[in-house]
């Protein structure tokens, strides 16, 4: 049994996707990231980086005491190692899977993330930040698009831990118009039950973590950007 910390957000989406995708059996831990709960010092010992998700896996197949994984992109390697599917065999095509799941969460992920930071949360409005991440976003999703007009998956013809990581950041960020092929591959990604499963009933978004423009209390603001986010892993 695994447990899943998580919150419901693209990074959560990417493990709480793979494990129904896997059918590896899992427990949910939901935690509130405008109330802190992964500040705990109880979580710090899961996930030393104090942000979500994490899981902690109780079988490990190497034995031993259950073995915790951080970081969505370790969490996917990990996964996929684990159960010797979603990551192609041929060591090219494997490669080819990696460079996108790192493209994912070094590029992609963090782009969008601070994107909607500065239209969503920042206090003050900010022309520049605005401008310089929502371009940087669009210049990946164009990267995204040559890649799938000319390959059906990420890593060629396999559907692969690259495509799940890839896919909760591109569905809310893509235009249908400018991105005919990234629009085919969200429809078919959509369509598969483990993506529907990952994504429903206690594992759907929130409706405040998709606001345009969010008003957080002082308190909510501190554990997501300030003072009690950085307290939780002050020296
Ligand atoms: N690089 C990390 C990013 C994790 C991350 O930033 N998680 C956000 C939610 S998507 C979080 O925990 N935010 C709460 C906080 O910063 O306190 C990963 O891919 O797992």
């Amino acid at each position: 049994m695994i447990d899943l910390h998580f919150a419901a957000t693209p990074n959560g989406h990417k493990i709480s996707i793979a494990l129904e995708e896997l059918g590896l059996p899992y427990t949910l831990m939901t935690y509130d990231m405008f109330d802190g709960h992964q500040h705990t010092a109880a979580y710090g010992a899961v996930n030393p980086n104090h942000k979500l998700p994490a899981i902690v896996d109780n079988d490990p197949v190497f034995g031993g005491v259950p073995h915790a994984v951080f970081e969505s992109g370790a969490i996917l390697m990990y996964l996929a190692e684990k159960s010797g599917r979603l990551l192609p065999v041929d060591p090219r095509q494997r490669s080819v899977a990696i460079q996108w799941l790192t493209w994912q969460v070094a590029g992609l992920g963090p782009m969008v993330g601070q994107a909607a930071h500065f239209m969503r949360y920042a206090p003050e409005p900010n022309a520049y930040a605005i401008e310089r991440y929502t371009k940087e976003t669009a210049r990946l999703l164009s990267v995204l698009e040559r890649r799938l007009g000319q390959a059906e998956y990420l890593a060629g013809e396999e559907y692969s831990i690259a495509d799940i990581a890839v896919f909760p950041w591109a569905k809310p960020s893509f235009s249908p118009e400018l991105h005919p092929a990234t629009r085919r591959w969200v429809d078919q990604v959509s369509q598969r039950h483990a993506v529907i499963r990952g994504q429903s009933g206690d594992l759907a978004t929130p409706g405040k973590y998709l606001q345009q423009r969010a008003e957080l209390s002082p308190v909510e603001w501190s554990n997501m950007f300030g003072e009690r986010m950085h307290n939780a892993v002050r020296l």
